[in-house]
């Protein structure tokens, strides 16, 4: 039980003790002349969890996709990616600035593209269009409600790119709530990406910071291409540090967070005006409707649920006029969920 129930985001939680304690007694050195013995191991650590030959460290999940787009594409070419895909929406068109590609959004019923998408999307050789330099994929799906796909949809998508000679990129903000739902080794789900992003930073609970894997080819180029962007940190080994118990102690507990995330969703889905897809919530994302018939009446109610439930102490966040998404993660409890779900009845109940 917390004072404050916090459902905005995963990236809210906390470091626990023991990654305060870590980063208080890492051991240190200049990042840029490759001398961090912490930043070393975890990359190494995290290289080997996902079966790639090396990682780099990289402040946040952003940078992580940007290098990664920026290190396999030149300028000129083109991105193929889901619509709702984090990097198309929520990455400040960094893509499209630092490395000037142009994005190639497409309409996915799950926000995975299927094989037959990425095929239809590749460019043919032509004076005229910009040739596929990249296919980027998400997992978890974050807009689409913390959605899996198996390992066996990924290496399908990456068979059509890798047959046209595309390298394929993962953003794995989220893999390990993916390899946890699914019961699955986090290494399946890469081996037939070129590069693939995770975040320590999110359900992991570390403060800061993310990876890339890959070859060690790619990660040599996109070594330069974070050092350019301002991305060399120096002592970077302090928040390293937490980044290593993030990996090797907080990965099996996210499971708690989805049997939160169902709980929360099935009580969603008992109240009046709230509306839940069920199927969805396979991870530690709940997002949910409002309903209260024309848009201007759901967007008022939405914004009602959302200040009453401040009221209450309980954090929640719209994501559009009437949608509400809700992250559990390990600064929230069962109890914690149970109070949440008396707030939304108490407030849904007069409507
Ligand atoms: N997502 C954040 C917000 O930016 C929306 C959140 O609260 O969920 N890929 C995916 C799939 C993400 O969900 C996020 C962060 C990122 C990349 C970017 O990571 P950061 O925030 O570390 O730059």
């Amino acid at each position: 039980m917390h004072d404050i129930v916090d459902l905005r985001s995963d990236t809210l939680t906390l470091p626990t003790p023991e990654m305060r304690d870590a980063m208080a007694r890492a051991e240190v050195g200049d990042d840029v002349w490759e001398e961090d013995p912490t930043v070393k191991r975890l990359e190494t650590l995290a290289a080997e969890r996902l079966g790639k030959a090396a990682g780099l460290f990289v402040s946040s999940g952003t940078m992580g996709n940007l290098i990664s787009v920026v290190s396999q594409t030149r300028a000129g070419q083109e991105v193929v990616l889901d619509l709702d895909s984090h990097i198309f929406n929520n990455e400040v068109a960094g893509a499209a600035v630092i490395g000037s590609v142009q994005m190639r959004p497409v309409k996915t019923a799950r926000g995975f593209l299927t094989p037959d998408q990425v095929r239809e999307a590749l460019r043919p050789e032509n004076i005229h269009i910009p040739p596929t330099g990249l296919v980027c994929v998400e997992n978890t799906h974050n807009r689409h409600g913390g959605t899996c796909c198996t390992p066996e949809e990924l290496s399908a998508i990456a068979a059509v790119a890798h047959a046209a000679s595309v390298p394929v990129h993962l953003d794995g903000a989220r893999l390990f709530n993916a390899a946890v739902a699914l019961k699955r080794p986090a290494r399946d789900f890469v081996r037939d990406v070129d590069s693939v992003t995770f975040c320590f930073s999110k359900g992991l609970a570390a403060p800061v910071g993310s990876v890339i894997c890959g070859s060690s080819e790619l990660i040599a180029r996109a070594r330069r291409v974070r050092k350019m962007l301002g991305g060399g940190m120096r002592q970077a080994g302090v928040i390293a540090a937490a980044g290593i118990v993030a990996l090797e102690k907080m990965v099996d507990r996210l499971a708690e967070d989805h049997a939160n995330a169902r709980t929360l969703a099935e009580g969603v889905a008992r109240l009046r005006g709230l509306a839940v897809d069920l199927a969805s919530v396979q991870t530690n994302i709940v997002i949910f409707q409002v309903e209260r018939g024309a848009a201007a009446a759901s967007a008022a109610a939405t914004t009602e649920l959302v200040a009453g439930c401040g009221a209450r102490k309980v954090k929640i966040h719209a994501i559009a006029p009437a949608a509400v998404r809700c992250v559990t993660h390990k600064d929230i409890d069962a109890e914690d969920i149970g109070r949440t779900l008396d707030a939304f009845a108490e407030i849904t109940r007069k409507w």
